[in-house]
């Protein structure tokens, strides 16, 4: 892949600061062989909240990586950043607005070698993520392969996520998705809930992200580390 920081990852688990976790919990999340750890929420992220949880991550080895969505939620002490940047919105403030805000304030602080964009396409209606943004989720195969081309071909971003958060998306869309997005790098999240739905998203995208099912069954949770692996044999 790139060389990136990122780019051997295969399975990322997403914690909310937002959310309540127990010292146990943690624990087996971050003992569970994923490879890396993403902080990140829509709504809900302030500065304590993520410092809070990055301390606690902190205490294991595994990569820890801030997606970054609120200049209050902006912290020092990740391994690595990622920067959304929503590519099905006509806001314009989730494409540029915000970010340049959060440069004009932090800019000079930005460790530039450990921190990616991430080229959001927002697929599941009900998202949280897609009510905040204004994100049109309604794309056809032809239509999400022009903005996957549009981020990874004339944008150049290392990453595109596709992102049903809350839903498990259309294979078929995300295999579309893979093939467009030619040697970036495709992060796929959004209701992995099993080991099954985690090997699925596996065979087509680069890296999956597992959200929510870590606050509701947490066995399961730990099943798709290992699903992963059973695909990358
Ligand atoms: C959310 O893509 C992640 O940003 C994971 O989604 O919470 O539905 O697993 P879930």
């Amino acid at each position: 892949m790139n060389g990136a920081w990122y780019s051997n990852w295969r399975h990322v688990f997403k914690l909310d600061p937002e959310k309540e976790i127990s010292d146990d919990a943690l624990d087996a999340i971050c003992m569970s062989g994923t490879d890396a750890i993403i902080v990140g929420g829509s709504s809900g992220v302030t500065f304590e909240n993520t410092v809070d949880l990055m301390a606690r991550i902190r205490r294991y080895e595994v990569d820890c990586a801030l997606e970054v969505s609120t200049i209050d939620g902006a912290v020092p002490g990740f391994d690595g950043y990622f920067v959304p940047i929503v590519l099905n919105t006509d806001k314009a403030e989730w494409i540029i607005g915000r970010q340049i805000e959060g440069l004009k304030e932090y800019g000079s602080f930005v460790p530039w070698e450990e921190t990616a964009s991430q080229g959001y396409i927002i697929l599941n209606s009900e998202a949280t993520a897609a009510a905040v943004t204004g994100a049109r989720t309604e794309l056809d195969e032809a239509a999400l392969v022009a903005h996957v081309r549009m981020g990874a071909r004339l944008m150049r971003l290392p990453v595109i996520y596709i992102e049903y958060s809350g839903r498990f998306g259309d294979m078929a869309l995300v295999r579309a998705a893979k093939e467009a997005a030619h040697e970036t790098q495709l992060f796929y999240g959004g209701g992995i809930h099993n080991a099954d739905t985690a090997r699925l998203a596996a065979e087509h995208a680069d890296t999956i992200v597992v959200g929510n099912i870590i606050y509701t069954d947490l066995t399961v949770a730990l099943s798709t580390v290992e699903a992963v692996r059973a695909v990358i044999r």
